[in-house]
């Protein structure tokens, strides 16, 4: 709320009409109501104001884009568009106090991606193993409770707001595993889908369903889902007609096929261009647009069968339809090859589809990284990832590429701080942020974060925040699975260290760890063929222990434990100090916000205190199973004589 207070203590006029006018009156309104400002509608004389919103339906700024910029005493926002002025506005919120002191030119604002998506995990039904939100960590879902519709309008309305403050516009509200209640959101449950996003709307957010390939047999009593069976066609076509009926800025479908035991076109011998195609033509007459996700890999492998190598999947299935995918199939892309670990390499799919529309997809939720539980902000490495050039230097980054928009997992759910730990909003802001321009700096975007946040906070409490969150990713990391070989988490639910957690499970998620050596042999003279999936200059870089960046090192490679990495280290040695560093960042930091104790409010300060005295104890088992498990494959002490077990 004190981060709309230079807003609310002045006199601004907005000129334009519709309902996104509306929303922006609304808020101008109600900070002034709370600060003592004064908002006037219409008027045709700038004079006397302070700020000036204004709609010029000249198309300058396209949709969601605006001008902004100070003279004369006066702010101005200029859009060309109602979405553009509410971001205009948010803008203007952003700078605080400085959008009303120095002058500044005229500057353009847009996004550089169109799409900029939260995908909900939330089940209509509590599910047996998954719960209200699978992978969810900030409570129950804002949707959906115990099986209906929560109905806590208001609170989407709120959400709406929030998410358009951080600049996203679309949101998908239903779990990709689609089962029994969910399905139904297409169809006969699809007024409570009608009824989110009549609140979303007012902020911009267009709203989205997963759906299940399988409706047409198990809503339309269809025999057969088969992409090319006329009447499946023509029942995705009512439906998807139905859904404009109802929603009509519906923003379109979301797909997870073929993958982890949802249906999909396999099962009628179709390939996933016929799948995604079916459904964009169903939505194309209503300007809709499919997310067909590309998670798809066997998960019932043999651990015992070298060959099957989880990472190639994506890649081995989608590039080969390069160019079959309609204009309105947009293919979703995890963005590493395996799924969402703390170290991963960018997919190689971003540079081997030119002619499809590609969107990047992140995880908010942290799943793998520390459940809401640890401090861990993914900003440094979402931003690798979007800044990625998958043909090298003078090629596009991952964030060009992505024409088919951004995508995270949401981390929101019900918790009064929205995403369980308070210091994971910043997760959500910072994904916003990117999403509208993907080549922005990240630890920018963290200050922003932070002052919107603490708006009146001293200096002691901002430069105390911004290492505790700067570094958590790598510290993270540090304690977690060492050098990129990914996993080594308790089955399931995927908290807590479990080394072989997946080393004989058909998941497929190996690291080979003998009393020689670890890592997963990807080259192309010696393993799985992975490394040759990128472009020059990648495939080379990725081909050699010689050139493979250390920390992903052990997804590329197997190497004895006392290969030196470009460090310096032995990898025994890297595995062993980063652990004991690791738990001594967390412990610092824990120290950190214990001191900012009087900064804060006792009710936030008490629960991130609770959290950091978990993430402590967290990262000391990871510390110590990691560090006893090489310890007593290897043979090699620690050259420090530290305590392992
Ligand atoms: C929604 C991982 C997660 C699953 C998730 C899946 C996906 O496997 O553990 O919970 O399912 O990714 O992205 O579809």
């Amino acid at each position: 709320m004190e981060a709309f207070r230079p807003l609310g203590e002045r006199r601004t006029l907005i000129r334009g009409s519709g309902p996104l006018v509306e929303t922006v009156h609304g808020e101008v309104a109600w900070a002034c109501g709370v600060f003592g400002g004064e908002v006037v509608r219409e008027g045709s004389d700038d004079a006397g104001y302070d700020l000036v919103l204004d709609v010029v339906a000249d198309g300058a700024w396209g949709d969601e884009g605006f001008a902004y910029g100070r003279e004369g005493g006066r702010t101005t926002v200029t859009a060309s568009g109602q979405r553009g002025l509410l971001y205009g506005l948010f803008h203007v919120v952003r700078l605080g106090g400085t959008a009303f002191q120095e002058d500044r030119p005229r500057e353009g604002h847009r996004p550089a991606v169109a799409l900029r998506m939260l995908d909900h995990w939330d089940n209509v039904d509590v599910h047996p193993v998954m719960g209200q939100v699978e992978r969810g960590y900030a409570g129950g879902s804002l949707f959906w409770r115990d099986g209906r519709a929560r109905g806590e309008l208001e609170r989407v309305r709120a959400y709406g707001r929030l998410l358009a403050a951080c600049g996203i516009n679309a949101v998908c509200v239903n779990n990709v595993n689609v089962h029994a209640s969910e399905a139904r959101l297409l169809t006969d449950r699809l007024g409570e889908v009608a009824d989110l996003a009549a609140m979303l709307r007012p902020y911009g957010v267009r709203t989205h369903l997963s759906v299940t390939f399988a409706a047409p047999v198990v809503l339309g009593g269809l025999p057969t889902a088969d992409p090319l069976d006329e009447a499946v066609r023509q029942w995705w076509s009512g439906a998807a007609a139905r859904v404009y009926a109802a929603i009509p800025d519906f923003g379109g479908f979301v797909v997870k096929a073929d993958s982890e035991g949802q249906p999909g076109p396999f099962t009628y011998g179709r390939s996933h261009a016929d799948g995604a195609n079916m459904l964009a033509s169903a939505l194309a007459p209503h300007g809709g647009t499919v997310h067909w996700r590309a998670f798809v890999y066997d998960h019932r492998q043999d651990w015992r069968d070298r060959s099957t190598d989880r990472a190639r999947a994506a890649y081995d299935h989608f590039a080969p339809l390069d160019g079959e995918f309609a204009d309105n199939a947009v293919l979703q892309v995890k963005h590493g090859p395996m799924d969402f670990q703390v170290r991963e390499p960018v997919s190689p799919v971003f540079g081997a589809m030119p002619r499809t529309r590609l969107a990047v997809e992140v995880q908010a939720t942290q799943e793998y990284t520390g459940q809401q539980r640890h401090v861990c902000w993914l900003g440094p490495m979402w931003s690798e990832v979007l800044r990625f050039r998958p043909a090298g230097e003078e090629g596009s980054a991952v964030g060009e590429l992505a024409g088919g928009g951004l995508v995270a997992v949401s981390n929101v759910g019900d918790d009064p701080y929205w995403t369980g730990h308070p210091l994971a909003q910043a997760n959500l802001y910072t994904f916003g942020r990117l999403a509208w321009q993907p080549s922005a700096d990240p630890l920018r975007v963290l200050d922003e974060w932070i002052a919107l946040t603490f708006p009146s906070a001293p200096k002691r409490l901002t430069e105390g925040l911004r290492p505790l969150l700067r570094g958590s990713w790598r510290t993270y990391e540090k304690y977690t699975a060492p050098l990129g070989v990914g996993f080594m988490v308790q089955p399931g639910h995927h908290y807590g260290p479990s080394v072989d957690g997946y080393e004989y499970s058909p998941w497929g998620t190996y690291h080979f760890a003998d009393r020689d050596g670890i890592g997963v042999d990807r080259s192309a003279a010696t393993g799985t063929g992975y490394a040759a999936q990128y472009a020059a200059p990648w495939a080379g870089v990725y081909e050699s222990p010689a050139t493979c960046p250390d920390e992903l090192l052990l997804f590329f490679h197997h190497v004895p434990y006392a290969h030196v990495l470009h460090s310096g280290k032995t990898v025994i040695q890297h595995v062993y100090d980063t652990r004991f560093e690791g738990v001594e960042e967390v412990e610092e930091a824990r120290r950190v916000w214990a001191s900012l104790a009087d900064l804060v409010g006792a009710e936030r300060h008490a629960r991130v205190a609770e959290r950091y005295e978990e993430q402590v104890r967290g990262a000391r088992e990871w510390r110590d199973q990691v560090n006893s498990y090489f310890l007593r494959k290897s043979g090699v002490p620690d050259a420090r004589g530290r305590p392992i077990w």
